[in-house]
């Protein structure tokens, strides 16, 4: 078995250079017993110079800082407080899917098994023996001439029930401070940990923590010169060990690659301990919304990368009376509480959020929480210490300082024929400094969700907003989400298949999970939540986006919220329910097209049936829920039934 990170009951003595601090960061004797022997057995195998649990203190996070700022691998960021950027290198800029797979020992337990000369396109599987041999040659003195971190972090507040423990082993100070932002870190998670020991009787569970083992790649043996940002994007690997809740990742240091409480963690081996367990882990930002009357719903909203998670969770809404706070930005926990009410934690905490088209027209709040305490990652670089990126032009008067761009070209212009900051650019900033946060949003019980949407980048076809006939529908309308390709991945530019915008993050099969979802509305007492489709990403002839988006969006907001209240607003159409006409506010809005925001087009809805049609057959031809074949089928009925001229809706 995996002798690489698994637990053996023989304690390994062997002569670890623990790096002691006397100011008082976590030693190594503060280690649960599991907990050293994980550590041990990884420094017998990486080969570190130095070892350095976490403790998570301010002093700490400083020293680590001064070091990546005495490297070369963060520049402080004068203009702001406690703000820096880091650079990377030009192949290490975005989560590589094809590298990531899931391990079971049954393939079909991982992904639905394709039809014979298909390559799935819902995750990558591999044989976990194979893996652990592979991963064994990839770590072996891998961290040569590097400290080993260790990071101690929980997923969700350090006493919520709902919270789930990890410890990250790194070679990088990069993932360290960014893990310092994005989860609970440090020395409280070991006592809590300890805690839990005791709590079941001494007896160290298997699942008490998940084991995260993390390496650039990219050792220092003597005499080797370090690179500025070390990494090994040829040997790139991610991989999931289900069965033993073990996370292993070489090569990369960058986004959800290298912080592996995030993707890694929170999705994929959550999603599949929720199947297990009777709940959900999705890639849905939670926000709650208030109407002018003072009343108050939650809402849960899953949009693949970078289409909106961020933007929707803390936007500014523009008609008058109505706020919305946000939870979290990126993945929510949700579980049916004894009354049937489905309640969401975020189990991170902080934003990692996509920069470009982020200003102050589009995302205020944003602009003014990354101003202290925040690593930027591969945005361009102002004379006067400040950052600078593709939208910010109305934020910024360009004309007495100069930019230097991402990749380090000096007197950057928009003339310049690149890119100032990169697509995938990303602000690292805590939750707790965006102005609009929930004040329920460490609740540990979680907050109520009402509805759930869905979304995606649809240039043609799906409407601005439509509503499911019924949780089966709305199962269905998840699993066949099609979307633009973004810059969050290194893929070419098409509209593919990302159910639930999970398709980079399922933990295990996607026709097991389809499964789970349709259960969930037969569990005792479950109120499933309504379930919506939006989508702000329709174009005109020209290729211009007809809907204004960001703050405007309240209105379909709002719309929803009066659904989610009973009122009787919505009609049929042949994807689902839409608004009856002049039931979307447009008061203080401009002229927009509606007619063609919300048009059936017939050959374009054959097309996505066609699409849909050929995804099952393919991709699920063996394991596909007969309830998603009836929903197509009966899809497929509404639109044979469509008149054949265009037929608009509004
Ligand atoms: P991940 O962090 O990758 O999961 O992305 P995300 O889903 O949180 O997306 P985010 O809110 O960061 O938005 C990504 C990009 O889409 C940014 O450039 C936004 O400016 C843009 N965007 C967000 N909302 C809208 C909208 O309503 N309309 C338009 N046109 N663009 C939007
Ligand atoms: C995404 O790609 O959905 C992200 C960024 O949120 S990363 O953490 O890199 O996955
Ligand atoms: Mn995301």
């Amino acid at each position: 078995m995996l002798s690489l990170i698994s637990v053996s009951r023989r304690v390994v003595r062997i002569n670890i250079p623990w790096r002691r601090y006397s100011s008082g960061y976590s030693d190594w004797t503060s280690l649960r017993p599991h907990v050293k022997e994980f550590v041990e057995k990884n420094v017998e195998l990486c080969k570190p110079a130095a070892v350095h649990v976490c403790d998570g203190s301010s002093e700490e996070n400083e020293m680590l800082l001064n070091k990546l700022v005495e490297q070369g691998r963060l520049t402080k960021l004068t203009k702001y407080n406690n703000c820096y950027l880091a650079r990377t290198s030009p192949e290490d800029v975005a989560r590589l899917e094809e590298r990531t797979f899931i391990c079971t020992p049954n393939e079909r337990d991982a992904i639905p098994i394709p039809k014979k000369g298909i390559k799935s396109q819902l995750g990558y599987w591999k044989d976990p023996d194979e893996m652990e041999t592979e991963l064994r040659k990839k770590f072996s003195g891998c961290m040569e001439g590097r400290t080993m971190y260790v990071i101690p972090f929980s997923m969700g507040p350090i006493d919520s029930p709902l919270a789930k423990i990890g410890i990250q082993l790194t070679d990088s100070e990069y993932v360290v401070a960014s893990m310092r932002i994005m989860t609970r870190m440090g020395s409280d998670v070991l006592k809590r940990l300890g805690e839990q020991e005791k709590e079941r009787m001494f007896t160290a569970r298997k699942d008490a923590f998940v084991r995260c083992v993390h390496s650039v790649g990219y050792p220092l043996p003597p005499g080797k010169k370090d690179l500025e940002w070390p990494c090994n994007p040829q040997d790139v690997t991610i991989a999931h060990f289900l069965e033993r809740n073990i996370i292993v990742s070489y090569g990369s240091g960058y986004g959800g690659n290298s912080l592996l409480g995030k993707k890694c963690f929170a999705l994929r081996i959550a999603s599949s301990i929720a199947r297990n367990e009777g709940w959900l882990a999705e890639h849905m930002l939670i926000l709650g919304i208030t109407n002018p009357e003072g009343k108050k719903r939650y809402i849960a909203a899953a949009f693949p990368s970078a289409c909106g998670k961020t933007n929707l969770a803390m936007m500014k809404p523009s008609l008058p009376g109505w706020k919305v706070e946000c939870v979290g930005d990126d993945i929510a926990w949700m579980k049916f509480d004894s009354k049937g009410q489905l309640r969401a934690i975020n189990p991170e905490n902080g934003f990692f959020g996509v920069a470009p088209g982020t200003s102050s027209s589009s995302n205020p709040h944003a602009m003014d929480m990354i101003k202290a305490n925040t690593i930027f990652t591969n945005v361009a670089h102002t004379s006067d210490g400040g950052v600078f990126w593709e939208g910010m032009e109305k934020d910024i008067d360009l004309s007495n300082i100069s930019v230097t761009s991402w990749t380090g070209e000096e007197n950057w212009t928009k003339d310049s024929g690149t890119k100032a900051a990169h697509p995938n650019s990303r602000f690292c900033t805590p939750t707790n400094q965006c102005a609009v946060i929930d004040p329920q949003w460490e609740d540990s019980a979680g907050v109520p969700i009402d509805a759930i949407l869905f979304g995606g980048r649809r240039p043609t076809t799906i409407p601005l907003v439509y509503e499911a006939f019924n949780w089966q529908h709305g199962v269905f309308m998840g699993a066949t989400m099609r979307s633009e390709t973004t810059a969050a991945a290194k893929l070419k530019k098409e509209i593919r298949h990302d159910p639930f915008a999970m398709k980079p993050f399922f933990g295990y099969s996607f026709a097991q999970y389809l499964e789970h979802w349709l259960s969930l509305e037969n569990r005792k007492a479950a109120k499933v939540p309504k379930i919506f489709y939006v989508n702000w990403f329709r174009k005109d002839a020209d290729g211009n986006f007809i809907w204004p988006g960001f703050g405007e969006n309240s209105r379909v907001l709002e719309w929803i919220f009066r659904r989610v209240e009973g009122e009787n607003i919505a009609k049929g159409s042949a994807l689902g329910m839409v608004p009856k006409p002049n039931t979307i506010n447009m008061q203080g809005l401009g002229d927009v097209d509606m007619q063609t925001l919300f048009a059936d087009n017939k050959p374009d809805l054959e097309a996505e049936v066609e699409a849909i049609k050929k995804f099952f057959q393919e991709q699920i031809p063996e394991d596909l829920p007969k309830a998603m074949k009836q929903e197509l089928e009966s899809l497929q009925d509404r639109i044979a039934k469509l008149p054949n001229a265009d037929h608009n809706k509004q």
